[in-house]
């Protein structure tokens, strides 16, 4: 049985990696973070209890801070396989705690690759490491592709730059199979509630019920390359299958603003919207909609207003990938459309914010969390 270890199991691609490795038959371990309440949520649907015979999913509580405690989890694990999909991921956030974020980020990479190397396990285990588009940040080319020169934008993508170099460091110094997947955005239902995405198809939900008054957004001009979570992961096992360890990127190939996003969240929930005014000082206003998916709105309702306090210091203002080496050389291919995924993910907010309306109406009400929004 071939045996991976994830870290950020926790988190939105770990959590789809564990279930598509569980299916190929993996014996699957993660590393989880000590938390003051549970943190499971979207791995709870394939934890087993420790006392299942023949358990093949199992949590090791751990931290990309703590060397000693990576080495001794590796060294129990002897995994074929190492996934470090772990990390303070929040590109606005590391500006706020940019030395943790190159802790976690950076350095942290180090500490998984040179425990493998000091446990003599450099020719048995196999290592990917979450690249990320944002090394790319100011453009030098577009598509971005594997050859395209970096410029990182913030603290985030610096430390994700020192990550991208130690994982090819060590496969020219130490010959370990170890690669980049440098993946654009990736989302879905799972997705955390700061991201984009999901901030903007949580909070129209809300909105459409009524749980919320207004969206408030920052650059909305702002470009990306949107893929499904699912899709990415598929991919990220594929680099670990491979004769010789390569880099890819991992991307769709189209671009779309943020205020489109906007526009086609709206329109799954039945809102049709105008955008008045530049992205600095712009609104979005309700022109027409279906009262029977959106009891709360009605047309000339404000539902998205412009917060300065979320542009960020040195922003990415486009990205678009071009993945075409994974395509020749892995065949690999997104399945599934941004619109698509928006849809998907707007249906599954849509559901949680008439849960919480029913829960409501009966007076059993819990505050819906819109605290530490980025
Ligand atoms: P998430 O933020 O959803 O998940 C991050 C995971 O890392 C969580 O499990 C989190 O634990 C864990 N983590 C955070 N800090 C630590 C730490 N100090 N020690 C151990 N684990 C920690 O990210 P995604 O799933 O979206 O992304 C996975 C990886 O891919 C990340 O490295 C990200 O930077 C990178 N990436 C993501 C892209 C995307 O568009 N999603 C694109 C390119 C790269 P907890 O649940 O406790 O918070
Ligand atoms: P990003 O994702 O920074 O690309 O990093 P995010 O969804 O946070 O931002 C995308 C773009 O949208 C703009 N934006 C806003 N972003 C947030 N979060 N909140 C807002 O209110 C808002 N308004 C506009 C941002 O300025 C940005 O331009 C993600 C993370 O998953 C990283 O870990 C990963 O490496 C990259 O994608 C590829």
């Amino acid at each position: 049985m071939t045996t991976a270890l994830i870290t950020g199991v926790t988190g939105q691609d770990g959590s789809y990696l564990a279930e598509f490795l569980l299916e190929k038959g993996y014996e699957v371990h993660g590393i989880k973070r000590r938390a003051s309440l549970f943190n499971t949520q979207r791995v709870d649907h394939i934890y087993e209890d420790p006392h299942t015979e023949g358990q093949s999913f199992k949590l090791h509580y751990g931290d990309l801070t703590d060397t000693s405690n990576l080495t001794r989890i590796l060294q129990e694990v002897q995994p074929d396989e190492v996934y470090n999909l772990g990390a303070q991921s929040h590109v606005a956030v590391s500006f706020e705690a940019p030395e943790y974020t190159a802790d976690v980020d950076g350095i942290g990479t180090l500490r998984l690759l040179e425990a493998i190397r000091f446990l003599g396990m450099e020719k048995k285990t196999r290592f990917y490491q979450a690249s990320t588009s944002e090394l790319y940040g100011l453009v030098q080319e577009t598509p971005q592709r594997e050859t395209t020169p970096f410029h990182p934008r913030s603290p985030y993508a610096v430390a994700k730059l020192y990550a991208y170099w130690i994982t090819v460091n060590y496969r020219e110094a130490y010959g370990m199979y170890a690669c980049n997947g440098i993946l654009f955005n990736h989302e879905s239902p799972r997705r955390g509630e700061t991201f984009v995405t999901r901030k903007i198809t949580r909070g129209l939900a809300n909105i459409a019920l009524g749980i919320e008054p207004c969206l408030y957004m920052g650059n909305i001009d702002s470009l990306r390359d949107w893929g499904h979570a699912k899709d990415y992961v598929r991919m990220q096992w594929m680099m670990l299958q491979q004769d010789e360890a390569e880099d890819f990127v991992i991307a769709t190939g189209k671009q779309y603003a943020v205020r489109e996003f906007i526009d086609w969240a709206a329109r799954e929930l039945s809102m049709e919207l105008e955008f008045r005014g530049d992205g600095v000082d712009e609104v979005a206003v309700v022109k027409s909609v279906d009262n029977n998916v959106a009891p709360a709105v009605k047309p000339g309702d404000v539902v998205m207003r412009i917060d300065p306090g979320y542009f960020r210091p040195a922003e990415v203002e486009t990205l678009l990938g071009d993945a075409a080496r994974a395509k020749a050389r892995l065949g690999w291919e997104p399945e599934i459309t941004a619109q698509e995924m928006c849809a998907e993910m707007v249906a599954e907010d849509l559901k949680a914010a008439r849960r919480h309306a029913l829960l409501d109406q009966h007076g059993l009400t819990v505050p819906i969390s819109t605290e530490g929004r980025s």
